[in-house]
């Protein structure tokens, strides 16, 4: 039997464990990325790994996320990133200079290799056939490091994809269509995988477009083959020596196939609150819009703005209408400014933003009470965008770009002839916002600058034997790490300090949460299914943990945040009969009697609820590895008492 093109990467790079579908295994990792609101984090947590330089080929810091500037606060975390990168030997792409899978898939990715990010949309390299993947803090760090990233070996998932798009149907549609049919909980524990003879009619970028968003899915990872369309487009980076032909063996084993004929796909919207509940923009037609976003991860590319940059020349926006645009990355902004497109856009009536996510975390942009805001970006969980009922529907630029016209929600198939962007032979290339290393000899001499908002990584301690808590928290199905730990302007600039995010911790959902859970001292929470959706935020175990929440008890995790909870020495336990989960309410006594043996030796963990007196059993299923860090109370303790 052969391989998968996901398989041949990970037959290269694993270091521990073997292929087998549901175990787990060690994987090196060539290259690393950081952004700057998980970042202060990571190298804090690097730093006290005391390893002096990193060992990978090639990690990146971007700032990107926290770049309003209302205080001090994030230029302190700018700034002790910057030192901290200068020193240890990772490059430094200054605010400004773009989001970080932009960049990254522009200037640094490369087909074939590993890259981890501490960030949720690192799949966006698997647009150029990277196994690319979102990961906590402390994982990156500890890759940083030379350690392995541990995964669960994935199911393999292969969407085929025949045909070819129609004017004015873009990439986003396609990736639409994938969440329409698998929904965000359909790629858990699986690599999705694009192949087929329409693969060849997609651009980089189209194809990034689809694998950043392969994250909504809650897929370990998405990868498209490089072939030679990933070659043009490193050849327009001046990178073609990054290249190597990819391609699954003809024999390869899918354990699901999905088959999507780009030709009969519509131009589709993914309406409130979730990226998986789909309608076409036809069903929406005529319905008024207040606000537009074009940018982010996933749809800030030349290729895309150009496209925007082309309905609206020479046109005026609706007056209802208000639009704002971020270039992703200074490459784009730069080349738009260069051939007039970033004039028409301007003259449009656009409000033009920085390179950078800006409204996609809430970084301002949000839009009016109970507005209607359409936005290109990847996520529209509930009050992400800073208005708590503001209505967020995810398009493509093109949907995007005619309803600003129009000031109501319109099919881009009804602009009439297409238009394709033709993508340049040779892309802007200026790198002179990524800041080198220092060298071996300088990096001893290098400062690191932390300012006070700067606090250390909060305490963990062992496993007890017997847990002794209070339900501090009951939650629904498909909780978010948005509404565990919500971003937005006011709160992102904590994120550096743990004592004080924490005071933000689920107040989305009961805002009593953070102070009831610090005055009980010890507590657990419990969910239900695919709990920790979203983010790659490890703020959402930390603030937890800081809280004294010792276990969290829900039907299923979702993968990011089950491995962050795991690293913060929370238990991650999930119900063995789903029906259990009405055996709990808030505020009743729990113990976990022998807890520490049961972990221990393997099995199912008692739960014994003393308010009611019934008692419930849960799985927690750990490797050696993941057993090994919950016992020693999280990675950073046993990284130490294993280094
Ligand atoms: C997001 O899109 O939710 C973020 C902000 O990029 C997060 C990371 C973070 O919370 O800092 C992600 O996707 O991992
Ligand atoms: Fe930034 Fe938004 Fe992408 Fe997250 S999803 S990295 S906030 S642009």
């Amino acid at each position: 039997m052969g391989y998968t093109l996901a398989e041949k990467i990970i037959k290269n790079h694993i270091v521990d464990g073997e292929m087998i579908k549901g175990t787990d295994i060690g994987l090196k990792i060539d290259q690393t990325l950081t952004q700057d609101a998980t970042g202060t984090m990571a190298y804090l947590e690097f730093e006290a790994m005391g390893v002096p330089r990193v060992k990978t080929e090639k990690s990146v810091a971007y700032i990107d996320h926290n770049t309003l500037q209302t205080g001090f606060e994030n230029a302190d975390d700018h700034r002790f990133i910057q030192s901290v990168c200068k020193k240890h030997g990772i490059y430094f792409s200054k605010p400004g200079n773009g989001i970080c899978h932009q960049v990254h898939l522009e200037r640094f990715g490369k087909p074939g290799k590993t890259l981890i990010g501490s960030d949720s949309h690192t799949p966006t390299g698997g647009g150029i056939g990277m196994l690319a993947m979102g990961a906590g803090g402390l994982d990156v760090a500890v890759a940083m490091g030379g350690g392995a990233y541990y995964i669960t070996m994935p199911k393999m998932v292969r969407v085929n994809l025949t045909g070819k798009l129609n004017p004015w149907v873009a990439a986003k549609d396609i990736i639409l269509e994938v969440l329409r049919i698998m929904s965000v909980k359909g790629g858990v524990g699986k690599i999705v995988e694009y192949g087929g003879e329409g693969v060849k009619t997609l651009s980089v970028p189209e194809r990034a477009t689809i694998t950043n968003m392969g994250a909504e899915l809650g897929a370990t990872t998405s990868i498209f083959p490089s072939d030679e369309i990933t070659l043009e487009f490193l050849k327009a980076q001046d990178r073609a020596e990054d290249w190597i032909e990819l391609k699954p063996d003809e024999d390869a084993f899918y354990d699901e196939v999905i088959d999507i004929d780009l030709s009969t796909l519509k131009p589709m919207a993914a309406c409130p609150h979730s990226p998986d509940n789909i309608k076409t923009i036809e069903s929406l037609a005529g319905q008024q819009v207040d606000q537009i976003c074009i940018g982010s991860c996933t749809n800030s590319s030349y290729r895309d703005l150009m496209t925007v940059a082309h309905i609206l020349k020479g046109k005026t926006i609706a007056e209802n209408v208000s639009l704002a645009i971020a270039p992703g990355s200074k490459q784009v902004f730069n080349m738009l400014a260069l051939n007039g497109a970033l004039g028409d856009l301007i003259a449009s009536g656009a409000r033009i933003l920085e390179s950078a996510c800006g409204p996609c975390i809430g970084m301002g942009q949000s839009p009016n009470s109970k507005g209607i805001s359409l936005r290109t970006f990847n996520r529209n969980f509930l009050g992400r965008s800073g208005t708590k009922d503001g209505q967020i529907f995810l398009v493509s630029p093109e949907t995007a770009a005619a309803s600003a016209l129009t000031g109501v929600f319109t099919d881009p198939t009804t602009l009439g002839e297409g238009y394709k962007v033709e993508m340049p032979e040779k892309f802007l290339i200026n790198d002179n916002m990524v800041i080198a290393p220092a060298t071996v000899e300088e990096m001893d001499n290098i400062e690191v600058l932390r300012g006070p908002n700067i606090k250390p990584f909060p305490e963990t301690s062992p496993l007890e034997e017997t847990i002794n808590a209070t339900c501090a928290l009951k939650v629904e199905d498909n909780i978010t790490t948005d509404h565990i730990m919500p971003a937005g302007a006011k709160i992102l600039p904590l994120r550096s300090n743990i004592p004080a995010i924490s005071q933000h911790c689920f107040t989305v959902c009961d805002p009593d949460f953070p102070a009831r859970a610090k005055e009980l001292g010890s507590s657990i929470i419990v969910g239900g299914a695919n709990y920790g959706q979203g983010s790659s935020r490890e703020h959402a175990a930390l603030a937890p943990l800081y809280l004294g929440v010792k276990a969290v008890l829900v039907k299923s995790f979702a993968r990011i945040h089950r491995a962050n909870l795991i690293n913060a020495g929370i238990l991650p336990l999930e119900f063995c009969n789903e029906e259990d989960y009405n055996k709990i309410s808030l505020n009743d006594k729990i113990t976990l009697p022998d807890v520490k043996s049961i972990i221990e030796k393997g099995g199912n963990v008692k739960i014994i609820n003393e308010t009611t007196g019934q008692e419930i059993m849960a799985k927690c299923e750990l490797t050696d590895r993941t057993r090994a860090i919950i016992i020693a109370g999280g990675l950073l303790n046993y990284t130490k008492e294993n280094s």
